[in-house]
């Protein structure tokens, strides 16, 4: 007789390797054990403590693609999944944290900058003991980065990048920027700098009154004619397939944490529907809380196996962006979905932070818009399809 387990329907645990049930295993030990019992105090006071940040390098989930050589863990794409999903299984903030530091700072340095770049960053940036972040998105420039207007203009030591970037993870508290600009001395080709704090003319106002992603720290960075060495350019990358690079490995990302996200709801509510009476039965006894249970059952069982699917791709150097873009797209608006109706299921208690479905689904509106929002991505498939451009 073969047994179904209703929160593992495909058996997602054979299809991986041992090595990827240990790395899978203690993250959830630390998520659960750490950040777990931290997350709703963090939420409500809309702090991010880089404490997080050393945890989490301590326990190797900064860089884990990147080789042990420069403080990367050297694991695959697939082991770097199952750690988003377990961190985003509390919070997509502290997953945000994670996929911006490995994906967005130090996979530009490793892949876009020199050696002597790569030495003097990436190990600090591994352990946590600096904070990364990556300008892209502008006021007047968001799911057309083309349209960005920070400019860096050629100096005798380097250049001086003046402009504005905004809505971005980390700023508040980073250590190291990387920016992207239009450099006039490059044809006015999309460039990547790293700057660093301190730099006279870089400011980074935080944005408050988040309604999401409260527990992660975001905000401007406005540039004054801030002066970058000629050692900061990242000399390997020119034109927005550099930042694309970046961001195909956090999309990536986010299609495994959205249903690390989606499972915490789901198993939420079946716990809530199991516990919960009226009209004198539990409400799991109802065909209508059923049928919810097994809608997110099944986005959830197809969403794993379609990020473990790009993940073996991934791995094997055969995945193309437009899958990526499938997969963020499907998984975070299923997930955004799930978090709804799992709200919903928890009536008046799902409103309240003690039952963190509502948390989840504040979040997940955050997650299926940045990293190019939900359309963007239709758009993107769409391009793939006809052939027809129908961005403009
Ligand atoms: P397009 O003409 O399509 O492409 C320009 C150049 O880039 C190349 N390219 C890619 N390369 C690698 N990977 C990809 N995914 C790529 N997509 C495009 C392309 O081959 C081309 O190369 P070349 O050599 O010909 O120059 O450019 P477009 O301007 O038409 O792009 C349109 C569009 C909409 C697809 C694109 O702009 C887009 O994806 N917009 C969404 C913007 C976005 O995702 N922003 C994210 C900001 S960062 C963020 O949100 C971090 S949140 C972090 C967190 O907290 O987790
Ligand atoms: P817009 O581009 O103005 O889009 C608004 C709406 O119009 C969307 O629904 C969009 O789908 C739609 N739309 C746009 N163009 C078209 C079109 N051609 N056809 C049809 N519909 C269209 N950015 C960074 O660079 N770094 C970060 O670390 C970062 N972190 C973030 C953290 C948070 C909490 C948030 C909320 C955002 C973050 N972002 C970051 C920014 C994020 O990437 C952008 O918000 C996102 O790319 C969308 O850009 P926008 O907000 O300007 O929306």
């Amino acid at each position: 007789n073969i047994s179904f387990a209703w929160n593992d329907p495909f058996d997602l645990d054979s299809q991986l390797s041992e090595d990827e049930r240990l790395v899978r295993d203690s993250v959830r030990a630390f998520a659960q054990g750490v950040l777990l019992p931290r997350v709703t105090d963090d939420y409500l006071e809309e702090r991010f403590d880089r404490e997080i940040m050393r945890q989490m390098g301590a326990l190797g989930l900064l860089g884990p693609t990147i080789p042990q050589a420069y403080g990367g863990g050297g694991l695959g794409y697939v082991a770097y999944g199952l750690a988003a999903r377990e961190v985003e299984r509390v919070d997509s903030g502290y997953r945000s944290a994670m996929s911006v530091q490995s994906s967005l700072v130090m996979h530009p340095i490793f892949a876009y900058g020199d050696e002597s770049q790569r030495r003097k960053y990436l190990p600090r940036l591994a352990t946590g003991e600096w904070i990364g972040c990556f300008g892209l998105t502008e006021p007047e420039a968001g799911s057309d980065p083309q349209g960005m207007r920070t400019q860096a203009e050629k100096t005798s030591a380097g250049y001086r990048l003046t402009g504005a970037k905004t809505w971005i993870t980390n700023s508040p508290l980073a250590d190291v920027f990387i920016v992207w600009a239009k450099s006039l001395a490059h044809e006015n080709a999309i460039r990547g700098f790293i700057l660093e704090r301190g730099a006279p003319g870089l400011a980074t106002p935080a944005i408050r009154q988040k309604l999401s992603l409260r527990a992660s720290a975001t905000g401007e960075i406005i540039m004054d004619g801030v002066e970058v060495p000629e050692a900061n350019l990242l000399p390997n990358a020119s034109g927005l397939k550099g930042p694309f690079g970046c961001l195909n490995r956090a999309r990536y990302g986010i299609a495994w944490g959205t249903m690390g996200a989606a499972e915490a709801c789901f198993e939420a509510a079946r716990r809530y529907a199991l516990e919960r009476r009226q009209f004198g039965r539990p409400l799991a006894a109802n065909q209508l809380i059923q049928k919810k249970l097994a809608d997110m059952e099944t986005e959830i069982a197809l969403g794993l196996q379609a990020a473990l699917r790009i993940g073996r791709l991934f791995d094997e150097g055969r995945l193309a962006p437009e899958a990526i873009s499938l997969v963020k797209r499907n998984n975070s608006g299923k997930a955004l979905d799930i978090a709804r109706m799992a709200r919903d299921m928890h009536g008046a208690n799902g409103v309240s932070a003690a039952f963190h479905v509502m948390r989840h689904l504040a979040n997940l509106e955050t997650v299926n818009t940045y990293e190019g929002t939900h359309d963007i991505h239709a758009l993107i498939l769409g391009r793939a399809i006809t052939g027809l451009q129908a961005f403009f």
